[in-house]
């Protein structure tokens, strides 16, 4: 047997009745799906297996197939032979409290994870876990069914943007080439990730982008949302990355700076970045954190004075990066 971690976590599968899965809090797209691809390919294998996270699941996907499978609560402290950590950077990123005694296996495609597992199976070359865990599914000998290969699908797509951001590469498009060969359905698939959309989600488009600013040199977007964006249109939370999204489109932008009001004089700034403008630098200089391209920080004041603030403050930092 081959010692590398898809091996050694094959192996370990295969000696284990009892599988537990969980995610990250907040979980997304890929590791709600993969965790879903993961259980029924323990299933084919006769393994008994439960998916519990801690936090609930987001639109789109608590609209998706399957997804009754997955518990939303604590893992319990003993009954299972291992654990299954998707995208967990530690075990505090999945919020469950009772894991000290588990055999612990920790699948990440992120740089930043602080190997803590009894198998650790870290490949930021991964375009998503859906790309790790196919790997794992042919070590394993799956035969992978069409309900299998559209979750594995679904977390590539959906972590990929469609296969539009970069961590697009052969091998994820190489991996959906076989997927939608073993019967996942990329129609059926885009229908659900992006065709779900209520009316009010496009009110509120509308009504964000109508605050778009633009810098003088054209490089930063600024778009906001007010608390009485979403109260008028009697929407509570929303996923609004798709805004975002939009904003970033404008020709000659490196970044979007999302204002979206918490409370009185208060606002949580999301960051998205396109190329080499690096988000998760300008966060931290914010006291924030997070990702090359996705970032976010809390700023406190007024609006006014911040709108005319933080962009030149990013600008001035952006030119910095180029610097270096
Ligand atoms: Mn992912």
């Amino acid at each position: 047997m081959r010692n590398d971690p898809a091996s050694l976590i094959s192996k370990k599968i295969i000696e284990s009745n009892r599988i537990v899965i969980t995610s990250h809090l907040r979980p997304d797209g890929d590791s709600i799906c993969t965790s879903l691809a993961l259980s029924f390919m323990g299933e084919l294998l006769s393994k008994e297996v439960t998916i519990i996270n801690r936090d609930n699941i987001p639109f789109p996907f608590n609209h998706f197939p399957d997804i009754e499978k997955i518990q939303i609560g604590e893992v319990p402290s003993q009954p299972f032979d291992m654990i299954i950590l998707l995208e967990c950077a530690n075990v505090s990123r999945s919020g469950q409290k009772s894991l000290d005694n588990y055999f612990k296996v920790n699948i990440d495609h992120h740089h930043s994870n602080d190997y803590y597992a009894d198998i650790n199976w870290v490949d930021p070359n991964a375009s998503a876990v859906g790309e790790m865990v196919y790997e794992l599914g042919e070590k394993l000998g799956i035969q992978f069914t069409p309900q299998i290969a559209n979750h594995l699908y679904s977390a590539i797509v959906s972590d990929t943007g469609s296969f539009q951001f970069s961590n697009t590469t052969a091998k994820s498009l190489g991996v959906c080439y076989k997927l939608v060969n073993q019967g996942a359905d990329p129609i059926k698939v885009s229908d659900r990730l992006f065709n779900n959309n209520l009316p009010e989600k496009i009110k509120l488009l509308g009504q964000v982008l109508s605050t778009l600013q633009m810098n003088k040199k054209g490089n930063i977007a600024i778009i906001t949302m007010f608390k009485e964006n979403l109260q008028s249109l009697n929407l509570r939370e929303i996923d609004t990355e798709d805004i975002t999204t939009l904003a970033r489109s404008i020709k000659g932008v490196e970044m979007v700076l999302f204002f979206k009001e918490m409370g009185k004089d208060t606002f949580r700034i999301s960051i998205r970045s396109k190329d080499t403008a690096n988000a998760a630098l300008i966060a931290e200089k914010f006291g924030g954190g997070g990702h090359l391209h996705a970032a976010g920080f809390t700023v406190s004041g007024k609006y006014e004075k911040l709108l005319k603030e933080i962009p030149e403050k990013v600008d001035t930092l952006l030119k910095k990066q180029t610097e270096i």
